[in-house]
């Protein structure tokens, strides 16, 4: 029974080591690479599904600036629609007007909430007839790029508008975020 005793110990002993010792932690170690790669995988799918995100996002929430360049089309849109900038900061707008139609771009509520400067239009008649609660910011001629300056002290959410008769009606509209520099 020396073999059968000897057989346990030469076989079992040694390899029982081998055999616990060495194939559990590559099994652990594999079994953990496994976890470690799904959740690569998965932080990987969320980095893309955030990227995703923020495009979406990124077509409603513009970034802040000062400087903005805006066209306004003769489809009767503004490209962009949607824009943002610091609160109480003179923002540079640049207005163009695609060559079949006028566009001016008009801050609604805004007047007492900040100023424009010269609307870039060269004379100073305000052609078209706004709200005097609005904020008349630029206007231009069909195929026109202008130069204007507004600021708005007011943070908050703002619709912009097309005043040139049955353009804002027709759906010449757009957004402007006066966000809180401090915030
Ligand atoms: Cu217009």
């Amino acid at each position: 029974m020396t073999a059968t005793e000897e057989g346990p110990q030469a076989r079992g002993g040694p390899p029982a080591v081998g055999a616990a010792a060495l194939p559990t932690p590559t099994r652990e170690r594999k079994r953990a690479m496994i976890k470690l790669s799904s959740r690569t995988t998965l932080l990987a799918a969320a980095a893309i599904a955030g990227t995703v995100l923020l495009a979406g996002c990124g077509d409603e929430t513009a970034e802040t600036s000062t400087e903005l360049a805006i066209t306004g089309t003769d489809d009767l849109t503004f490209e962009p629609d949607t824009v943002a900038v610091p609160a109480g900061e003179e923002v540079t707008v640049e207005l163009t007007s695609e060559p079949s139609v006028d566009h001016d771009l008009v801050v609604a509520g805004a007047a007492a909430h900040g100023r424009a400067g010269d609307d870039g239009h060269g004379d100073d008649t305000d052609e078209h007839a706004t709200d005097s609660e609005d904020l008349h910011v630029a206007h231009a001629d069909p195929g026109q790029t202008v130069t204007a300056t507004f600021s708005i002290d007011e943070p908050g959410d703002y619709e912009l508008y097309c005043s040139v008769p049955g353009h804002r009606s027709a759906g010449m509209t757009g957004e402007l975020t006066v966000v809180d520099a401090g915030a």
